[in-house]
Parts: structure tokens; C-alpha cells; sequence
């Protein structure tokens, strides 16, 4: 079953990022490994046993800038009990809302969870840190099916934190008809029952994969088709949430949605009549990474973290609160042997191990470069109206 798993995911993994535009997509496949030397000290896999232990980090303090509900307390704690280094979480709820905010300059953050587009837009803009990889051995304990990644190639800015889908959820009791495709989210019947992320990329996306344009677009005349359609789907939405859309469909205020993994499997953790699906015109997929900013003031500290938060007893913390999907292999398998309820829970459901056909139609979101505008502009005005 994981080999079937690895086979069907590699083989989606190399498809689907060279679906995400990537000018030239690094190797994504376990049976086409990445040259060693692309990675510089992360092939500990294959690494002879003296690897260097990492410097103790001298700073006190680490400014974490990241997702709402993404960073698990006892992995923050944990970390400050190990090193002594008190860490301050502040969140957001959007990409662009952390790029804007480092991009208004001195925010004084030490580490932030861009997801994979995101990282190309900071790289052309040089706002991340290159990474000191032998601080980092734990690099190791990834799967390298998602290091070595398009938006990073070499892992030399970017750590996998943790990846997943965007896509529709469901409770299968309340739906008049259980949907196949996004369209049928327009039916009357769902009035004032849709909670969907508040996501300028995703939503917008998601209009233009049902009117049959690339997810991706830079057409302003598609991208305004895209704004009408969302309108029209306006009387029924009830809310626009980022943070915890979970709850509205726990509540049952709202009856299915938009939302990343991780909300459908809490979801479902509270609700076995939630299902997760792929619609037939497609759904989102992402990867997020823990980056330095350029000019960080504890970049010691945050290379201690990326290395901490890799070990196998820290990694399962964050699936354990925050159920996406885990790139760290030693950490599935920790979890495999110490918690196999658990683990096949993890294993059973699309929204923390999506099936192949799923995974088949999923297309990741892409730096557009200056037509971000455009997708800004879109949300604004869909919101506003
Ligand atoms: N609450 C944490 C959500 C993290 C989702 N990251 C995915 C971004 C896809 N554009």
C-alpha cells in the first residue's frame, strides 16, 4: 500500500509540477534523485556517519511569522525547553498578507511558512536568507519525493514544513445532492450554507478551473469572467474563513466549502459524514516551507528550529494537531510504529493522503509575476460587491 502510495505520488509529483509552470522543474521523483551536489549537505541519507553536530545557537529569541492553527505549542515549547530560546508566534491568514508585510521591510521576523509560489515571488525579490545546511541534519529525514522542489531547487532557502490540497469538502447528511464538481456548488440549494477560504488565489482559481481556463491565468478578460462567476455564487456563501472553516461545517452552520486539507480532516475527525473530494474540474495543491527572511536577526535560532522541528517525535506533533499532509518520512514511520490507529486514520483519508485520481487532477498555484494585481483587484471587487 505506502509503495503503491510513493509510486502514485511520485509519478503526480512530476506531472503536476511541471503543470505548475515551473521553468525548470528539478528532479521530483525518488527513482530520479537530485545530484548530490544540488543538495549540499542535505543527502544525509547517503552520508557517511560523522556529520558534524550543529552549533549551538547563541540568540534568545525567535520571531516566527506563520499560518494561524499550523504550529503546534508543544513543538514551540519543546524547542524553548531544548534550546533556552523563548519563540514569539505571530499568524497569518494568507500569503500575501505575510508578503506584504515583509515587503513593508524591518519586521524584525527570523522565520515565516511560504507556500511554493510564494517562495518564487521572495526569491525574485531577494527577500529570504540563504540556509547553512549543515545546521540542519535532519534534512535527512524528509522524503525526497518533496525536497529539491521547483520553487527551491537544492533546498537552498527552504525547509518542507508541510503540503497538501485545496478542495471541496462536504457533509454528506446535509448536501441535497452530493456534488462531483464545483459547479454544482452554484445550485440555490446551497443559499447561505458555503464557507470557502479566504484565499485570493485559490478562489479565483477555482471559477476559472470551472469556466475551463487555466487555473493560472494571466487573461484579464478570463480573469473577469472569473470575478462574474464568483459573484454569482455570492447568495451563497455565508462566510469567507482561512483560519478554522472546520468549525462552521462542525456546527453544521455551513454545509460544504472551499478549504485546504487540513480543515477537512479536522472536520471529518468530529464528523465521519464529512468527505473530501477531488471535483472533476479540478482542485489545489501546495507545498509550505519554513524560510529565513533576508536580514533576520536570529537566523541561528531558526536554523535550530528547522532542525528541531524535523526530528520524528517533534514532526508528528503538527499532524497530530494540524492534520495536512507530513513530507517527513522518519516521521510517518515513528507514527506508523508508535501510534497505528493513528497512522491509519492518516493513511484512510483523502484530505491527509489523497488518492491518485485525486492527486491526478490537482494543479498548484503559480507566481504570476505582475499580474498578482490583477488577482488582487479580482478579490477586492468580488469582496466588496
Ligand atoms: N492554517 C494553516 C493553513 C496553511 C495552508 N497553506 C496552504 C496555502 C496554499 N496556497
Amino acid at each position: 500500500m505506502r509503495i503503491y502510495r510513493l509510486v502514485c505520488l511520485s509519478v503526480f509529483l512530476a506531472i503536476t509540477l511541471a503543470a505548475c509552470g515551473a521553468p525548470t522543474p528539478a528532479p521530483a521523483s525518488p527513482v530520479a534523485p537530485a545530484p548530490a551536489t544540488a543538495v549540499p549537505a542535505a543527502t544525509a541519507a547517503s552520508q557517511p556517519t560523522a556529520v558534524p553536530a550543529p552549533a549551538q545557537p547563541t540568540s534568545k529569541v525567535l520571531n516566527l511569522y506563520g499560518w494561524s492553527d499550523y504550529v503546534p505549542q508543544k513543538l514551540l515549547d519543546d524547542f524553548t525547553a531544548k534550546y533556552g530560546i523563548k519563540v514569539n508566534y505571530d499568524t497569518y491568514s494568507s500569503n500575501e498578507e505575510m508578503l506584504a508585510k515583509l515587503q513593508a521591510g524591518a519586521s524584525g521576523y527570523d522565520l515565516v511558512i511560504p507556500s511554493d509560489y510564494t517562495v518564487v515571488g521572495m526569491l525574485k525579490q531577494d527577500l529570504l536568507q540563504r540556509l547553512d545546511m549543515t545546521q540542519i541534519p535532519n534534512f535527512s529525514k524528509l522524503d525526497k519525493k518533496f525536497t529539491n522542489q521547483y520553487y527551491d531547487p537544492g533546498n537552498k532557502y527552504t525547509i518542507p514544513y508541510q503540503w497538501g490540497t485545496t478542495s471541496l469538502v462536504y457533509n454528506k447528511t446535509k448536501v441535497p445532492v452530493e456534488p462531483k464538481s464545483w459547479a454544482d456548488l452554484w445550485d440555490a440549494r446551497y443559499k447561505g450554507k458555503l464557507v470557502l477560504l479566504d484565499d485570493s488565489r485559490e478562489v479565483p482559481g477555482m471559477a476559472l478551473q470551472v469556466l475551463g481556463f487555466d487555473k493560472n491565468s494571466t487573461d484579464p478578460a478570463q480573469l473577469d469572467q472569473a470575478k462574474q462567476k464568483l459573484i454569482a455564487l455570492k447568495p451563497n456563501i455565508l462566510l469567507f474563513n482561512s483560519d478554522d472553516p472546520e468549525t462552521s461545517l462542525i456546527t453544521g452552520e455551513t454545509w460544504a466549502g472551499l478549504v485546504y486539507n487540513g480543515n477537512a480532516t479536522l472536520a471529518y475527525r468530529e464528523d465521519k459524514n464529512i468527505v473530501y473530494i477531488c471535483p472533476t474540474e479540478g482542485c489545489g495543491l501546495w507545498f509550505d516551507n519554513l524560510a529565513i527572511p533576508k536580514g533576520a536577526s536570529h537566523a541561528d535560532a531558526a536554523m535550530a528550529f528547522m532542525n528541531f522541528m524535523l526530528e520524528p517525535t517533534e514532526s508528528i506533533l503538527i499532524t497530530e494537531e494540524f492534520p495536512y499532509s507530513n513530507p517527513n518520512a522518519a516521521a510517518l514511520d515513528y507514527l506508523k510504529a508508535n501510534d497505528s490507529a493513528a497512522y491509519d486514520a492518516y493513511m484512510s483519508f483523502a484530505g491527509t493522503n489523497p488518492p491518485a485520481d485525486f492527486l491526478a487532477r490537482a494543479v498548484g498555484v503559480k507566481d504570476v509575476g505582475n499580474a498578482t494585481g490583477l488577482y488582487d483587484k479580482l478579490w477586492t471587487d468580488f469582496k466588496g460587491q
